[in-house]
């Protein structure tokens, strides 16, 4: 299959040129005409911000939800229909800062959805304010004495947690950026992609140039190896890039919910139940 069957050509693309969000919507492309995927098969879940913005670039089905809060949206659609591709697409302000609570529990519960993170550092969409993984110094209009806080660890935060797919990419490469995709969409259960992506607008310090300087590749990584991947995700400065772990053996929240147990049919395909339906109204008349 080839990647322009996601193509959109009348979308009116409103991100800046040059901007790092480019490189992972071509990735993307790539990674799921390599699978064959279907647009029909595929669903596209974000939040607010620029990086929520990429599923209106993509055929297929898109929910596009609150700042922070796509995940739930994302549960739910995986849980109605577990046959459907769900991918989620937040920036790193979105998900590790207003949605922080619902990526530690979507990851805990091990949803299987692929969730894809646009760490550009900065907040894009609003102009430039520190996000969550802004690193310490950086100067901003409203940080104007520079940023103290601690950065937010993404990869060490859900391995933690028990995540059973953990990896970081950046989008300057987009050939290994659409390896990673493929292999975190192919992994059964929640798989974390934090891909490093230039805001070239808002965020003059985490440049093109500073992430291949400031970065390398796993090598010779056992990625079963649980304590290892979390010795490399606190790694900073060089960061490393690549899959940190994979844990295959992990059972999924849909397959822990007792509707499919003894029935695999996503809900709309099975026939209602007229009799309970109406028992059950009856007995709610009652009360
Ligand atoms: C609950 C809530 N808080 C704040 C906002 C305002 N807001 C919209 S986008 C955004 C920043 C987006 O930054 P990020 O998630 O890092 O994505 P980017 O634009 O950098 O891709 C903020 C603060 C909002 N819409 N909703
Ligand atoms: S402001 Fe930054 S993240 Fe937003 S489109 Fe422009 S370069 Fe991209």
């Amino acid at each position: 299959m080839k990647p322009e069957v996601y193509d959109m050509p009348d979308a009116d693309v409103a991100w800046c040129p040059g901007c790092g969000n480019f490189g992972i919507l071509k990735a993307l492309k790539m990674a799921l005409a390599d699978l064959e995927i279907w647009p029909e098969n595929l669903v596209l879940v974000s939040g607010i911000g620029q990086a929520g913005k990429l599923p209106h670039y993509l055929k297929g089905n898109v929910y596009n939800g609150l700042h922070g809060r796509s995940l739930s949206p994302a549960t739910g659609i995986k849980s109605a229909h577990p046959q459907l591709t769900v991918v989620d697409v937040s920036g790193d302000g979105c998900m590790y800062g207003e949605g922080g609570n619902h990526f530690l529990h979507t990851i805990r519960r091990n949803v299987n959805l692929t969730n894809l993170v646009h760490n550009n550092m900065v907040y894009g969409l609003t102009k430039g304010q520190a996000s969550p993984t802004s690193l310490r110094d950086f100067h901003t209009p409203l940080q104007v004495e520079g940023v103290f806080e601690e950065p937010f660890n993404p990869l060490s935060v859900a391995l933690a947690l028990g995540a059973g797919f953990v990896a970081r990419a950046f989008s300057g490469d987009i050939e290994r950026t659409r390896d990673i995709i493929k292999k975190a969409i192919l992994h059964k259960g929640y798989a974390l992609v934090d891909i490093f992506q230039p805001c070239v607008t808002f965020n003059r310090v985490n440049t093109y140039r500073w992430f291949r300087d400031n970065t390398y590749y796993l090598e010779d990584h056992n990625p079963t190896d649980r304590v290892e991947a979390f010795r490399r995700a606190i790694e900073t400065g060089p960061y490393p890039l690549g899959i940190f772990y994979q844990n295959p053996g992990k059972k999924t929240f849909e397959e822990n919910l007792s509707i499919y147990m003894e029935d695999e049919r996503p809900l709309h395909q099975r026939e209602i139940k007229r009799e309970a339906v109406r028992k059950l109204i009856q007995s709610k008349k009652k009360i």
